[in-house]
């Protein structure tokens, strides 16, 4: 895990320089045959993951696995992009598709592509109020927050090392004029969804860079200025965040803002990265290839602009496929905009500063915990209520614990495994105590009594039904020192 990981930042920081300089010394070549010069060939990148590389940024795409199986498009793909998004594969409904049981076949076979080519990946979206498992939607509350938390618990860990950067979470705040959160499932399980989902997915994978996601967000306006507040707040609050993710979907209507590259810029004064992240303009000819180039002379601008994604690759694979918006047309054939967007990205710009990796040890320790999860705003269902004082003592080989432990200086995620005896089990109960220091600030796949001292945890609706000699995980989060002791586990 440490030896992936390690490959991973090593390739956020020397890779593309190196991609770069080979393309064009092989451009170079094919282009002026035997007579080599290699001179020429150091400026201009005749791909855009290769142009892009020469100010040390990359130039991805989102990607339909279903599509790896065209020729034309992989083709394309392998030769222009050195960053992949998944289009759907990642979301929650298709990692995710009943309780705790986790797919990651589509998603495993596009990072395992990316890493056959020398691409990075962008992870998206753990936390999000659309494509969500048909599951979710009778939950509500701490059973809500807790199955959003092992989610992206669960998600961020089995991809840990690989992703460059996550989008954490997607599109939270409202359209219009409010400035503020958007009405969902997620956010009426408190304010404080974000940031808890944040911390998670940093104790899960501390080394991918995290970030937040949204459109309509381009241009200062109500929405943007909600998540600049939000962002300040984090970085001032310590809540690990890393990054800031423009989509930048442009329509006649919904042109380039004017104040792009200034609203890109005012969020890296705040300390994060920003990245374009699901690139589409309507259009086509001389103004979409206007539009494109102006897009990507904003970014180079910036030296914290890190990358940009276009949200796919010929026209025919975008999801809006009639407004035109992409760089191929449905042949595979290059259009005005990929010409502008090449010739933007090798008139160069600032150069990306070496990557710092995010921190490995997450949330300061001056920073006070998050408030623990509020009371739900509905009842939670009977069968997540706390368990009854008479319930009875643990038989002997009910069931057993086992307890990993990621651990900072100041926090911890602990992972606790419970494996039923020969009888099987309808329902448990797991004890233990936690050192003095020590205060839970997050629980997920279990309903949990007791923030300090000796706490429970108790089984929730999904969970409770373990077969002979089968295991089901709950977690939880917490500041101070993590459990040491033995947790007990008991029949509920
Ligand atoms: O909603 C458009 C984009 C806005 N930003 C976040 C992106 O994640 C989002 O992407 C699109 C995908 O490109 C579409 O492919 O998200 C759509 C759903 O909101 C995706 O469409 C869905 C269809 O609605 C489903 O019917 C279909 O089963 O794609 C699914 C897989 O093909």
């Amino acid at each position: 895990m440490n030896q992936v990981s390690a490959r991973s930042s090593g390739r956020r920081t020397t890779p593309p320089r190196l991609r770069a300089a080979l393309a064009s010394i092989a451009t170079g070549l094919v282009a002026v045959g035997t007579t080599v010069v290699l001179a020429a060939s150091a400026s201009a990148g005749t791909t855009l993951g290769a142009a892009a590389a020469e100010t040390g940024r990359y130039f991805g795409t989102a990607v339909a696995v279903n599509r790896l199986s065209d020729s034309v498009y992989v083709g394309i793909l392998n030769r222009e992009f050195t960053s992949v998004t998944a289009e759907n594969e990642m979301k929650w409904d298709a990692t995710e598709p009943s309780p705790n049981q986790f797919t990651y076949a589509s998603g495993d076979k596009l990072v395992s592509h990316a890493e056959a080519y020398g691409m990075r990946v962008r992870g998206h979206a753990l936390a999000w109020h659309q494509q969500q498992p048909r599951w979710t939607a009778v939950l509500s509350g701490t059973a809500l927050r807790n199955a959003m938390l092992n989610h992206v618990t669960q998600v961020a860990t089995h991809y840990r090392g690989r992703i460059d950067a996550w989008n954490v979470v997607n599109e939270a705040f409202a359209d219009g004029g409010s400035g503020g959160r958007r009405d969902s499932n997620l956010q009426r399980t408190g304010d404080d969804w974000i940031e808890a989902a944040f911390r998670a997915a940093r104790a899960a994978d501390p080394g991918a860079k995290l970030c937040y996601n949204d459109y309509n967000t381009d241009g200062q306006n109500p929405k943007s200025n909600g998540v600049y507040a939000m962002v300040r707040d984090f970085r001032a609050r310590g809540v690990p965040i890393d990054c800031v993710g423009f989509q930048s979907h442009f329509t006649a209507q919904s042109p380039v803002p004017a104040d792009y590259q200034a609203n890109l810029q005012r969020f890296v004064d705040l300390g994060v990265e920003v990245q374009i992240t699901e690139l589409d303009i309507e259009g086509s000819g001389s103004s979409q290839a206007d539009s494109y180039s102006r897009v990507v002379r904003a970014c180079l601008a910036i030296s914290r602009c890190t990358g940009i994604t276009v949200s796919g690759i010929r026209d025919t694979d975008s999801w809006r496929s009639s407004a035109t918006p992409l760089l191929f047309d449905g042949n595979g054939t290059r259009k005005p905009a990929y010409a502008s967007t090449l010739d933007a990205l090798n008139a160069g710009g600032t150069t990306v500063p070496p990557t710092t990796p995010p921190p490995t040890t997450p949330p300061p320790t001056t920073t006070p915990p998050p408030t623990t999860t509020p009371p739900p705003t509905t009842t939670p269902p009977p069968t997540t209520t706390p368990p009854p004082t008479t319930t009875p003592p643990p038989g002997d080989g009910d069931c057993a614990t086992s307890v990993s432990l990621n651990s900072w200086s100041g926090g911890f995620v602990a992972t606790v495994k419970v494996t039923a005896g020969p009888a099987g089990l309808d329902g448990w109960v797991v004890n233990l105590t936690l050192p003095s220091d020590a205060t839970v600030t997050a629980v997920w796949s279990a309903q949990s009594t007791g923030t300090a001292g000796a706490v429970s945890f108790r089984s929730v609706s999904y969970n409770s039904a373990v077969g002979a000699g089968a295991g089901t995980e709950f977690g939880f989060q917490g500041t101070g020192s993590g459990p040491t002791g033995t947790a007990t586990c008991a029949r509920a």
